[in-house]
């Protein structure tokens, strides 16, 4: 299954499309962001950056927000695409295999220096774990994250 996965690039864009592993294992030196560990200790992975892919996607003029979905547990965020486009990257990869899913791969969304959970649209909340599509839309999509303390443990002991 990990090996087929693809995460889909759509919504407000010229040229939706989706891509693999191999896909985001090809991007060019530059984009390719090294050892996550170097913005947050206890997060391991490569991945690419976001710009990297939106850049092959074109986002529209009208697109504001970039909504990130996982399908497997029903889980979305929608953040302002402005504010993100710069501060994200896309894991794909450890030791050279498929992120594993243990770490919320086979894609996972990380912000490199998130705010507290539910302080900001840019929180460790949005590091959206099995991210399966991201939507560009204009203004805000579908957004589950949790609003408080109360639903953030809740959250938690699902899994
Ligand atoms: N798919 C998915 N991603 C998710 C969540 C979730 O429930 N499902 N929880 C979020 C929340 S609320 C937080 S604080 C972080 C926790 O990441 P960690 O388990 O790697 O510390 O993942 C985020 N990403
Ligand atoms: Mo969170």
């Amino acid at each position: 299954m990990t090996q087929s996965a693809t995460l889909r690039v759509d919504g407000l864009v010229a040229s939706p499309r989706s891509f693999s592993f191999d896909d985001l294992r090809a991007f060019s030196e530059p984009e390719q962001v090294r050892d996550f560990t170097r913005f947050h200790p206890k997060r391991p992975g490569d991945g690419v950056t976001l710009r990297a892919i939106l850049d092959r996607v074109a986002p529209a003029a009208e697109a504001t927000y970039l909504t990130l979905h996982a399908t497997r547990d029903d889980f979305a965020a929608s953040i302002p695409l402005a504010a993100i486009v710069d501060e994200a990257v896309v894991v794909f990869e450890l030791d050279g295999t498929p992120y594993p899913e243990s770490k919320g791969g086979p894609f996972r969304f990380l912000i490199k220096n998130p705010a507290v959970c539910h302080t900001d649209e840019l929180d460790d909340c949005a590091n959206v774990k099995f991210v399966d599509r991201i939507e560009l839309t204009a203004g805000r999509g579908r957004d589950n994250r949790p609003h408080d303390e109360q639903e953030h443990e809740a959250l938690h002991q699902h899994g």
